[in-house]
């Protein structure tokens, strides 16, 4: 095997506050700032600052910056504002410092084009020299899979002692019950690897297809189709073909009673290998209720968006949905999923599937118009409450984009007006975070856990959709202000996209960017970005006494804070794509 790369070794500028290594106090949009649109900077120092432009003039002056105490990441922080300027690079000077700031017409097409791209990457696939470059490998998990249904074995009392409550209470409900006889062993092809890991999980792809799906709807025009990726020129936009590669794979996800296998991964996570060394076999988990309402939603919604490029397969997406939701009617009680015992890959467990049945219904309702779909969406929708939330676990605020932005006036008082007014109002939250923030950030302080860079990007997407609905500039700000947050301009001075900034996460939790022996990690994946609530023990040692907002270490081992996941990506994209679209 060949030694990974993992980073550990490298001096702890930010991780470790007793090196004294200061960061440069001016922190920035590593890639830039477009000339219509706010640019602001972030700065550590008081003093004057001073921007000038290449042939020295003076553009702006900045006297007598006084930061503020900033909770997240203990910093005292100003932002400063840019105003007017024509593209160009320029300098901005003060504190014994000075950075130079890029200004043109286009500053994050690239980026979201690499974001996009960053999906294929993930494909569970060849990867071909002529599409991934140094980054090819041969086709992976190409095995026959079974469904999983080992026995539970009884749980010895000294084991069961050292369990903590909170898991015994889980284990308590059993796995969801296979359907007859197992089906036998077949070859399912393709989806996207979920993260670091080479698992393929039916929620978390489904919620990754939502997000890509409405980026394309709502800003076509920010998503390039030159992505230099197999399906390339064949008349379908880029990102539709890439989002396609996942759908492909979750039509292969439905069980023959119409509810979704949880996920498809083997036994136990794999060493830091490359995929196709990952040659174990790999299982279809028991089934669950969210994954199965996430799906039906993601297909729900496919069948509207392919319909125009591929009427057969519009209609095997609907029909898929549509019998993935006689399942669901069918078993209307809450049961969360339970890995079964010996199966130790990502759980993502979630309790709630009320918003999971929502969005389903939206969609449903949306590609159908037929009432019956109506009349469940209003049930569920008297039980969510987080309308701005777009994660795997929560999954309101997709059904909130279907609404709003799809059914508009046909949704009616109930999934239109008081759902508008309940969104607007949820909205509102998301710009209190980022005003709460020294760096713009929207993520409370006491909120920096495992993924925080879906907490940004959700609120980016909940603040973009406030725009589209109001027109309101402040919204349109604090969106921005998230991606200058994932490309720099935050507490660890980095860029939490792989390729993309001069000063920028290299050794991210990712078993390709890990083995390859390639210097350079598989570019356009997203870190998840710090963490200092569900750290890893010795994570949590080498970070103690560190501020939430600089809890993070780039380092392959820390999952908990620099894995890169699917679901990170494509919020990424929807913010991106809206600003691409904008310039
Ligand atoms: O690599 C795994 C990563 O993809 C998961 O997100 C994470 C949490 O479920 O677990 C990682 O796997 C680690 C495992 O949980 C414990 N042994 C070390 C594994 C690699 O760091
Ligand atoms: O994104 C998930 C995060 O919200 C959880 O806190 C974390 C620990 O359970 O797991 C994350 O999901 C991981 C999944 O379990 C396995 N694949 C990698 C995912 C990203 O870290
Ligand atoms: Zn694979």
């Amino acid at each position: 095997m060949k030694k990974t790369k993992n980073g550990a070794g490298r001096p702890l500028l930010w991780q470790d506050p007793k090196t004294g290594e200061a960061l440069p106090c001016i922190r920035i949009n590593q890639l830039g700032y477009a000339p219509m649109l706010p640019k602001e900077v972030a700065v550590t120092a008081a003093g004057d600052y001073v921007l000038t432009a290449e042939n020295g003039m003076t553009v702006a002056t900045f006297a007598n910056v006084t930061p503020k105490q900033d909770e997240a990441s203990g910093d005292t922080v100003a932002l400063l504002s840019l105003g007017d300027l024509a593209p160009g690079k320029y300098t901005l000077s003060g504190a014994g410092e000075s950075r130079e700031i890029t200004v043109s017409k286009k500053p994050w097409r690239e980026v979201t084009d690499a974001l996009i791209k960053g999906l294929y990457f993930q494909r569970c696939d060849e990867l071909s020299e002529e599409h991934a470059g140094i980054y090819k490998h041969p086709a992976c998990h190409t095995g026959l899979v079974e469904e999983w249904r080992k026995p539970e074995p009884p749980i010895p009392e000294d084991v069961k002692a050292k369990i903590p409550p909170f898991f015994l209470k889980m284990l308590e409900i059993p796995p969801e019950e296979p359907y007859g006889e197992a089906p036998a062993p077949r070859r399912i092809k393709g989806g996207w690897h979920d993260a670091g890991d080479f698992g393929k999980y039916v929620g978390p792809g489904a919620v990754t297809v939502g997000h890509l799906l409405y980026a394309w709807k709502l800003f076509p025009a920010g998503c390039s189709d030159d992505l230099n990726i197999p399906e390339s020129g064949n008349g379908v936009p880029d990102i539709l073909n890439e989002t396609r590669f996942e759908l492909d794979w979750m039509l292969q996800m439905q069980r023959a009673d119409g509810a979704f296998y949880h996920k498809l991964t083997t036994e136990k996570f794999a060493d830091f290998i490359m995929p196709e060394d990952d040659t174990v076999p790999e299982y279809l988990s028991p089934i669950s209720r969210c994954a199965t309402g996430d799906a039906v939603a993601a297909l729900a919604l496919a069948s509207r968006v392919y319909r125009a490029y591929d009427e057969a397969f519009a209609d095997r997406c609907l029909a898929s949905a549509k019998f993935g939701w006689e399942w669901l009617t069918a078993h209307p009680e809450r049961r969360p999923y339970r890995n079964p015992m010996g199966l130790h890959t990502g759980f993502y467990g979630d309790g709630e599937d009320h918003d999971e049945r929502f969005w389903a219904a939206c969609e449903l309702y949306a590609t159908t118009g037929d009432e019956a779909y109506r009349e469940a969406a209003e049930g569920f929708y008297r039980e969510v409450r987080k309308l701005s939330s777009f994660g795997w676990a929560e999954v309101s605020g997709l059904g909130a984009l279907c609404c709003l932005f799809d059914l508009k006036e046909k949704g009616g008082p109930v999934l239109y007006d008081d759902l508008k007014e309940a969104f607007l109002r949820r909205s509102e939250w998301a710009l209190l975070n980022v005003k709460a923030s020294g760096y713009g950030t929207a993520i409370p302080a006491t909120k920096y856990e495992w993924g925080s860079i879906l907490t940004s990007m959700s609120n980016g997407m909940a603040m973009i959709m406030n725009t589209l609905l109001t027109g309101r500039e402040d919204m349109q700000a604090g969106a921005l202000a998230q991606l200058d947050y994932a490309l720099g301009r935050n507490a660890l001075d980095l860029s939490f996209i792989t390729g993309y900034g001069e000063r920028r996460v290299m050794f991210p939790h990712h078993r390709p960017s890990a083995a390859d022996g390639i210097e350079d990690p598989v570019p356009g994946l997203i870190s998840g970005g710090p963490n200092s609530i569900n750290n890893y023990p010795w994570v949590k040692e080498r970070l103690a006494g560190v501020a939430p907002a600089k809890s993070f270490l780039d380092v392959t081992d820390s999952a908990d804070t620099n894995e890169i996941a699917i679901y990170w990506n494509s919020p990424a994209v929807f913010v991106a794509a809206y600003f691409n679209s904008l310039t």
